[in-house]
């Protein structure tokens, strides 16, 4: 791998050092994009987030090959629900609340089927996995530490929602000082709209919070 590898991205090339990246995938569980769980519970249809699933599998095994780091999330709680602030439980009218027992296990909460990540996109062993109990992937985690750790400058963020965990990951990034790559095929929402807007909201104003591109610029990039 060179030191630097360079992906036409909107707004503008985005270069990074392999050694220095990592692929985050954010939250890409049986509750959100499958029936049966979280997602479902909110009223959406799930089955709109499985487009990501191919363009995702196919960066993740160009990034293992590559030598990057692979970092996944999983949003949930605590079974005791310790670490889901009542107004989170309280939200919304869906058919089933965060820790009721569901056709996958209690919807979004630790341990349980339905809050593991899809088979296809299982993590690979050694690759880390970040449980976070918010909606940001920075919020009461250990991500910032792990990374700067690891010396860990950019990151190509992957999964879903586009305009939720997504947008909400990569302001903290942003906001941490770290460069974002959104591969805009491999992140994806319940709602074709935010999806569109939510992507060019990141590269906007000359990539205020980021930089977006398609797996297929990123993979050739890699090659
Ligand atoms: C949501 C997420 N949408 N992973 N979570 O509640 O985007």
């Amino acid at each position: 791998m060179p030191d630097t590898v360079t992906v036409p991205a909107d707004p503008y090339p985005f270069a990074f050092d392999p050694a220095r990246a990592a692929l985050l995938v954010i939250d890409m569980q049986r509750d959100f994009v499958e029936p049966g769980g979280f997602g479902e519970t909110l009223g959406n249809d799930v089955g709109l987030l499985r487009a990501v699933i191919p363009p995702l599998q196919a960066a993740l095994v160009a990034t293992r090959a590559a030598g990057i780091t692979v970092i996944h999330t999983r949003e949930g709680h605590l079974p005791d629900l310790s670490d889901c602030p009542p107004a989170k439980l309280r939200r919304g009218e869906p058919t089933l609340r965060i820790g009721d027992p569901g056709p996958k296990g209690r919807i979004l909460v630790r341990g349980e089927y339905g809050h593991d990540i899809i088979g296809e996109l299982a993590p690979a062993d050694g690759e880390l996995v970040i449980d976070k109990p918010g909606k940001g992937s920075f919020y009461a985690t250990g991500l910032d530490e792990t990374l700067r750790s690891r010396g860990i400058e950019s990151l190509v963020v992957t999964g879903v929602t586009t305009e939720v965990c997504v947008h909400t990951t990569v302001r903290e990034a942003n906001d941490r000082g770290y460069e974002c790559l959104v591969l805009a095929d491999c992140v994806g929402s319940y709602f074709p709209d935010f999806q569109r807007h939510g992507l060019a909201m990141i590269a906007a104003q000359g990539g205020i919070f980021g930089w977006v591109a398609t797996s297929g610029q990123y993979l050739k990039a890699l090659s």
